[in-house]
């Protein structure tokens, strides 16, 4: 039987009073990440929202350890220190928890290395789609037509696919996620953490501030991203791919949730012409295509 909201370890790790903003999906995230794995876990975080979220030394809102890592390096920083516990035969969660601009813009060189040399890491990067800790700046995942402070008029190119780049290294694990499933990414944390070598979790994390949508509204909009097959929850195990949560069921177009459904709940995509929402829903339905033949 999956696994059940009752059976999660009621300890909090991210402690009350940090300085996100309110319906924070970093946050949400971080918080799940602890529910996950516990305390055996060293934890490391680049500049981000993240950032802010574990506070600044001597204080910080994380009881596990963690270490604040320049924009380029978690990747290279999280190897070695996989490499120091392995000399002292320490079995020890390393974890990097980047955003999407750490990830797959300034981060992905050393991700890439880490991927090809096998680091037993588990890399999160959890998607906002954008700058968001600078101010809402375009990042390499923003999706086309969305509103950011440096594309007032809509991002004109479309967004990187992270997850089948990393994929493309052949590590034994690679999954999307979303802060709106909690139990599916708790799992999937699980699950590859008792893997060795590098495991990469994308977990989507809708951005109330930036994408302009009430704070309350945060798993709701995710809901959304997920029904309406904007956002695919999957998992790549050893190069056998499988749908997971609600996206099992929505191969199928007719049981999708209008795209337009999802758009409309958000401030950024308030701008777009009948010509842009037409590309977006096009988009989706494409990668729906490049699903079925997995
Ligand atoms: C080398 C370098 N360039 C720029 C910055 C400024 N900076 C700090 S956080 C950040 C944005 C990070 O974006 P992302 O990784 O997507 O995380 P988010 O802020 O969205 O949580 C930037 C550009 C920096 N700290 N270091
Ligand atoms: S800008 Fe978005 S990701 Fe950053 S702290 Fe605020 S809600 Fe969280």
């Amino acid at each position: 039987m999956s696994l059940q909201i009752k059976e999660l370890d009621r300890k909090e790790y991210l402690l009350p009073g940090h300085t996100a903003c309110p319906g924070c999906p970093a946050a949400m995230g971080l918080r799940l990440l602890g529910k996950a794995l516990g305390s055996n876990i060293i934890l490391v975080i680049p500049a981000s929202c993240a950032t802010i979220i574990q506070g600044a030394f001597p204080k910080t809102s994380l009881t596990v350890p963690v270490i604040n890592v320049p924009f380029a390096s978690s990747a290279a920083i999280a190897s070695g220190i996989n490499g120091a516990l392995g000399l002292q035969h320490k079995d020890v969660n390393v974890v990097v928890f980047a955003g999407d601009g750490g990830t797959g813009d300034i981060g992905l060189q050393a991700l890439s290395g880490a991927a090809e040399r096998g680091e037993n890491i588990l890399f999160i990067c959890y998607d906002n789609e954008g700058y968001e800790n600078t101010g809402i700046q375009r990042s390499c995942s923003t999706p086309y037509g969305a509103w950011t402070t440096t594309t007032i008029k809509g991002k004109q190119e479309k967004r990187k696919d992270i997850p089948s780049i990393i994929a493309a290294h052949g590590v034994p694990y690679v999954a999307t996620a979303s802060v709106s499933y909690p139990l599916d990414f708790i799992e999937k944390v699980r699950k590859s953490s008792k893997m060795k070598g590098l495991k990469y979790i994308h977990l989507h994390a809708p951005c109330p501030t930036g994408w302009r949508f009430p704070s309350e509204k945060t798993i709701e909009v995710g809901k959304l991203a997920v029904l309406t097959g904007t956002w695919i929850l999957f998992e790549i195990e050893y190069g056998s791919f499988r749908l997971t949560g609600p996206s099992r069921f929505l191969l199928d177009k007719g049981k999708r949730r209008p795209v337009e459904e999802y758009l409309k709940a958000q401030g950024r995509f308030k701008h777009l012409n009948s010509e842009m929402i037409k590309r977006i829903v096009e988009e989706v339905e494409s990668k729906w295509v490049e699903i079925k033949r997995l």
